[in-house]
């Protein structure tokens, strides 16, 4: 038996003992990962939700790791940038949650310009989009270099190297653009595009996918909606896309 002491005693060991709970970090100081290859490596074989430092140790965001199957062993590491699943996310905002980043690693995010030219700075990348529509399709688009400047260059995106896995090469026509959103117009138009298109992306005149563009569960007015046009056209919104990056050094 417990007196009233006894328990006073156990709520107070109990609520400091939760409370000096340390944050769990993936790696040591020294080896910050810096993103889903790097856990990987450190023995974190499972895909899922995990902390990535890309910005330094100051500055930990997390972020959904694809680490392949047992199946495959030598596939990619993937780190995901940007995910539509589902529609629970609000993409159309402005350029401070654009840079910083907003969502859920676990469901719909996006992963920041900041924290995306970090880590294009720190390694070489290669990009994969895969994207679903809501017949059971599937397609993907592959960039063998993907690379994003810093902000006083308005977050410029150069990529070259295309592979076509069935969805068409549309973010060609966004390369060499900075990015924009609706209170940050660098786009190509004398309109602004994500004010038009209802996104925040690297607009030219203004796209040929837009990624971040109104959920719209297919069939959608013209090129509001999560389109890549090469696939699907202006008129139909996707169910899901996501942007991955994964060293070029890797295999697959
Ligand atoms: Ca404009």
């Amino acid at each position: 038996m417990i007196g009233p002491l006894g328990l006073l005693v156990l709520l107070v060991v109990t609520l400091v003992s939760v409370s000096v709970t340390p944050v769990v970090v993936n790696g040591t100081p020294e080896s910050l990962p810096v993103d889903c290859s790097d856990l990987y490596n450190n023995g974190f074989g499972n895909s899922g939700v995990y902390t990535i430092f890309p910005a330094g140790p100051t500055s930990p965001v997390q972020v959904f790791c694809e680490m392949g199957s047992m199946d495959a062993p030598d596939s990619n590491k993937w780190t995901v940038i940007q995910r539509r699943t589902d529609g629970t996310i609000n993409f159309y905002r402005g350029w401070e949650q654009y840079k910083t980043g907003f969502g859920q690693a676990s469901s719909e995010y996006w992963l920041g310009l900041e924290n995306i030219h970090l880590l294009t700075g720190k390694k070489s990348y290669k990009l994969r989009v895969n994207m679903e529509d809501f017949d059971g399709g599937k397609a993907f688009a592959e960039y063998s270099s993907f690379n994003v400047a810093p902000e006083k260059d308005g977050y410029r995106l150069t990529l070259s190297g295309f592979k076509d896995g069935g969805a068409g090469n549309s973010l060609d026509h966004h390369n060499g653009q900075k990015f924009s959103t609706f209170d940050r117009d660098q786009d190509s138009s004398a309109s602004n595009c994500a004010n038009t298109y209802l996104g925040g992306w690297w607009y030219n005149e203004c796209h040929h996918c837009n990624p971040n563009g109104e959920y719209l569960w297919g069939e959608s007015p013209y090129g509001i909606g999560v389109n890549w046009s090469s696939w699907k056209g202006y008129t139909y919104s996707l169910k899901a896309i996501a942007f991955k990056l994964s060293p070029q050094d890797a295999i697959g």
